[in-house]
């Protein structure tokens, strides 16, 4: 099998266990169950769940009944986001993963509540993972990382200095700041809690940070640089929408060749530290790799 072919392969397997875990469209609350399937299953790279897997592959985590709970969780918890983004109140768009957004489906207050829903969902669900192993704290140690990287100290930290900082241009300082929390920090969540839960030590732990907190890097300029060069064909996602919403970006403020090389250079030094670490994913490199020039 080919890169392509392999990936394929586990996004089908991903979207399979979220089929899994997707609440039934039944009863009074039929609508916002409806919203939140919706949202989850419109399509996406899933690069989170995968992210995490591949970790836990690395250090020969084997038993896919307990990290399935977090995978989902991590991609519940993603898609939450990306639901109140696109909200009226916040960046308005209308297209995401190439379909109209929640709200532009199921309402403004039916899309809040969808977010809401699945972000509490998600803990439900990784909560499940201790009904999978006699390991408890490895399972307590994973929810740490998900409820911390998920919150005030990380992704919506993030989201709120982003929301202050439109309108205006803010230095390269703050910019690092918003993107390692408000993107890197939900990757550094994926990576973190594949290598907690299969048991790899407190060094290779932070080894495994400073890759994904450089994967989460890399991976936000280069969404700043597809706002400006791709189509909502390709991207399934309006394009300007930084420029509609005069929001600095990398982009503004490096330019987009500068912030090419600055996608592979951030990315190479998360690669040399893969390796460093003795272990062999070669797909997880590939991924690496090709998130380097990713077109969506
Ligand atoms: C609580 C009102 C309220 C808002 C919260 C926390 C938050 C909104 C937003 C998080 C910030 C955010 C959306 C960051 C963008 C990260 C990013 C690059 C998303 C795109 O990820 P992909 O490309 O998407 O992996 P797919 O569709 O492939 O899953």
């Amino acid at each position: 099998m080919n890169f392509k072919e392999e990936q394929e392969d586990r996004v089908s397997y991903i979207e399979k266990v979220l089929g899994r875990y997707l609440p039934k469209e039944e009863g009074f609350q039929k609508t916002v169950f409806e919203a939140m399937n919706y949202s989850i299953m419109a399509g996406g790279k899933r690069i989170r769940p995968m992210l995490m897997l591949e970790t836990y592959g690395l250090f020969e985590g084997r038993d896919k009944k307990v990290i399935e709970p977090f995978m989902v969780a991590i991609e519940m918890i993603h898609t939450y986001s990306l639901v109140h983004d696109d909200l009226p109140a916040l960046d308005n768009d209308d297209y995401r993963r190439g379909k109209k957004t929640t709200h532009a489906v199921y309402g403004e207050a039916m899309a809040i509540l969808a977010g809401d829903g699945l972000l509490n969902y998600a803990y439900e669900i990784a909560a499940k993972a201790f009904e999978f192993t006699d390991d408890y704290r490895k399972v307590a140690d994973g929810l740490r990382i998900l409820l911390n990287k998920a919150g005030i100290y990380g992704m919506i930290g993030g989201q709120v200095a982003d929301i202050e900082s439109t309108s205006h241009m803010i230095n390269k300082e703050k910019l690092d700041f918003i993107y390692r929390l408000k993107t890197a920090a939900l990757i550094e969540a994926s990576m973190l809690i594949g290598a907690t839960l299969s048991g790899a030590t407190p060094s290779e732990i932070k080894t495994v940070g400073e890759i994904a907190r450089d994967v989460g890097m890399a991976f936000q300029i280069q969404d700043d640089i597809l706002d400006v060069t791709s189509t909502i064909e390709v991207l399934g996602k309006q394009t300007l929408s930084d420029e509609k919403n005069h929001k600095t970006t990398y982009v503004t403020l490096v330019g987009i060749e500068q912030g090419k090389q600055d996608v592979e250079y951030i990315s190479q030094r998360a690669l040399k530290n893969l390796t460093s670490l003795n272990k062999n994913n070669e797909y997880l490199n590939t991924l690496i790799e090709t998130l380097i020039t990713r077109e969506k």
